[in-house]
């Protein structure tokens, strides 16, 4: 087996690459790294991700860290059009909502995230959970809306900025919070949490 995928499967950035591996079929090793395993502070490990963050792959010699870029060679390197296309306008839309994720839904429901699943419930800050739960929504409404109109964030086929938006999302719905009704929203995140290949991270409830 030549792809090794280091990184716990709590984090939103392994998921994604984890469920596109399984969407294209990819046989692979996960090494839990990271959180409670640990081991991403080591010399070996520093040499493969100065961030000392997880994920990070190792396809055969080829070493590569930050989860969007990952799933994009992925796509790529398998020739996954369907996921990542390469007509350059519908590729720029899916990098679109990439990098949407990865700049704004994530980073929103970041400290809410933070405070209810990995903070004791007397050392919680209850400013920034309602801070970062009104940030979540603003996302949250601009992608329901979206989803109003659309069967898939890029119109009528899945994409890699589904599993990674679907990672995101995951994380949204599952968490112990107040939240708006959201019905294309849900109605995109039920069909593609059925999916195979969204199992191992849709199945990741509670969250930890
Ligand atoms: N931009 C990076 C962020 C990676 C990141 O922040 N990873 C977190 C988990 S989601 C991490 O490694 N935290 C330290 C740890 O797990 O020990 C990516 O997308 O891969």
């Amino acid at each position: 087996m030549s792809l090794k995928i280091w990184g716990r499967l709590s984090s939103v950035n392994v998921q994604k690459v984890v469920w596109c591996a399984d969407e294209i079929g990819i046989e692979y090793e996960r090494i839990d790294a990271g959180g409670k395993f640990g081991g991403n502070d080591t010399p070996q490990y520093l040499a493969m991700n100065p961030n000392g963050l997880v994920p990070v792959i190792d396809d055969d010699g080829f070493v590569l860290y930050e989860s969007n870029a990952i799933v994009r060679y992925l796509a790529a390197r398998s020739g996954a059009t369907s996921l990542w296309p390469e007509d350059p306008r519908a590729r720029a839309d899916v990098d679109r909502w990439m990098e949407w994720q990865s700049t704004g839904y994530t980073p929103a429901m970041w400290a809410a995230f933070m405070q209810l699943i990995r903070t004791a419930p007397d050392k919680r800050d209850v400013g920034a959970i309602d801070a970062s739960r009104v940030k979540s929504e603003k996302h949250s409404a601009i992608l329901d809306a979206h989803l109003g109109a659309n069967r898939y964030l890029t119109g009528e086929r899945f994409t890699v900025a589904d599993i990674v938006v679907g990672c995101a999302a995951h994380r949204w719905l599952n968490l112990p919070i107040e939240r708006a009704s959201r019905p294309n929203l849900e109605r995109w995140y039920q069909e593609i949490a059925a999916r195979p290949s969204a199992q191992q991270v849709c199945s990741q409830k509670p969250l930890t």
